[in-house]
C-alpha cells in the first residue's frame, strides 16, 4: 500500500474477507520490504497509525452477482473506504491510485469507453463510480494528489473462483454445468492480471494527478466464444474430450441489469505513460490454465463452505431449472 522515503517498503492492509487468501502471497510473504497488516479501510485509526507516502487502492468488493443479492458491503467498502482513503492522503499529503473499473461506464452499445465517457453504472457493484466521484471531488477541493485507474475484466493464476474464467476452469475439470448467463453473447475485453499491474505501477510513478487512466488490452470477446476457447485448451491439457467438455454448457437464466458489452480504449495510458499489454490472450489463458491444473489444492481449500453455499444461492434454482 506504501513506500516510505529511503527503501520502498509495501504494506498490504488487507481486511482477508473471503476472496483474501494469504496463501496467494506466500512468495513474499519472508521479505524484509513487505508486511502483511490484516485490517479494514474504513478503519480510519489503523490508517492514521501506519507511515507512508503512497497508497494503491485495490480494496472493494468487487462480484457483480453478489451485489445484485446484498449491495451493503459495496457501498461500505467501496465508498466509504476509499472516503477514508481519501481523507488519509489529504491529511499526508500522499498520493493516491484509486483503482476502479469499466463497468462504471456501464454497457457500450458500440464504440470504445474513453477516460471522458459518461458514468452509467448498472450494478451496485458499480458503486465504484461513486467513489470515482468522490475521488474527483477530493482533487478540485482539497488538491489531494489522486489518479483513476480504469481497467477492463482480468484473469489470471490466483483469480477466486467467482468470476468467469476460474469458474468455466473449474467446473470443466470437476465435470460439472458451466453456467452461461442469458444468450452468452455479452460481450468482455480480457487482460492478463500482471499486465493491469503494470499499469497500475506505471500510473503510480508517472500518472498526472487528477487524471484517469483507462486500461485494457483490446481483447473483446462475446462470453460464449471465450467458453468454447477454454473448453478446447482444457481438453487439450488434460487430455479429455473437447465435446464431452462442451456438452456441460448450460445457458441460465441472465444476470439483472447485465451489462450487454464493455470496451476499453487504452490510447491514453500507452500513449502518455507508454505502457502496453505485454501478454498474448492465447498464452496467457493457457497458462492460467495450466496453473489451475497445477494447484488442485489451493482451490480445493476455496470450493467449500461459505463457497458453496453462495454456490447455491447463485446458481441452485438456474441450473435446476
Ligand atoms: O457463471 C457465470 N456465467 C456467466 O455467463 C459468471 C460468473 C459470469 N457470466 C458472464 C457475466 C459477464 O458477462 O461472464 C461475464 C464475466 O462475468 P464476471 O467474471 O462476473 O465479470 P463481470 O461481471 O464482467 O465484472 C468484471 O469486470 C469488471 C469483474 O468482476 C469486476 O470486478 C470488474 O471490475
Amino acid at each position: 500500500m506504501c513506500c516510505p522515503r529511503i527503501r520502498t517498503t509495501a504494506f498490504n492492509l488487507d481486511r482477508l474477507t473471503y476472496a483474501g487468501n494469504l496463501e496467494n502471497l506466500k512468495d513474499i510473504e519472508s521479505s524484509d520490504r513487505y508486511e502483511f497488516i490484516k485490517g479494514d479501510i474504513c478503519d480510519r485509526k489503523l490508517l492514521e497509525s501506519l507511515e507512508f507516502d503512497a497508497i494503491l487502492n485495490f480494496a472493494a468488493e468487487s462480484h457483480v452477482d453478489r451485489s445484485i443479492l446484498d449491495a451493503a458491503p459495496f457501498l461500505k467498502t467501496n465508498i466509504a473506504g476509499t472516503h477514508n482513503l481519501l481523507e488519509t492522503a489529504r491529511q499526508r499529503g500522499c498520493t493516491l491510485v484509486h483503482v476502479s473499473t469499466d463497468e462504471v461506464y456501464g454497457s457500450a452499445e458500440t464504440g470504445l469507453f474513453n477516460e471522458g465517457s459518461p458514468l452509467l453504472p448498472n450494478s451496485p457493484y458499480a458503486s465504484k463510480a461513486s467513489s470515482d466521484l468522490l475521488v474527483r471531488a477530493y482533487v478540485e477541493t482539497h488538491g489531494v494528489r489522486a489518479v483513476i485507474t480504469r481497467c477492463s475484466n482480468n484473469y489470471g493464476p490466483y483469480q477466486f473462483p467467482e468470476k468467469l474464467i476460474p469458474l468455466v476452469i473449474l467446473n470443466a475439470i470437476s465435470g460439472k454445468p458451466i453456467p452461461v448467463y442469458g444468450d452468452g453473447m455479452n460481450v468482455r475485453d480480457w487482460i492478463y492480471v500482471e499486465d493491469h499491474c503494470r499499469a497500475v505501477d506505471a500510473v503510480l510513478h508517472r500518472g498526472r494527478p487528477g487524471e484517469i487512466y483507462n486500461v485494457g488490452a483490446r481483447n473483446e470477446m462475446p462470453n460464449i466464444e471465450l467458453i468454447r476457447l477454454l473448453l478446447g485448451k482444457i481438453a487439450e491439457q488434460l487430455g479429455m474430450s473437447e465435446d464431452r467438455l462442451t456438452g456441460l454448457i448450460t445457458f441460465v437464466k441472465d444476470r439483472q441489469g447485465h451489462d450487454r458489452r464493455y470496451a476499453i480504449d487504452p490510447a491514453k495510458i500507452e500513449g502518455e505513460l507508454g505502457w502496453r499489454p505485454e501478454t498474448a490472450f492465447e498464452d496467457g489463458i493457457t497458462r492460467t490454465i495450466r496453473w489451475y491444473i497445477d494447484n488442485r489444492k489451493w482451490w480445493e481449500g476455496i470450493i467449500s463452505g461459505e463457497y458453496m453455499k453462495y454456490y447455491d444461492v447463485q446458481y441452485g434454482e438456474r441450473l435446476r431449472g
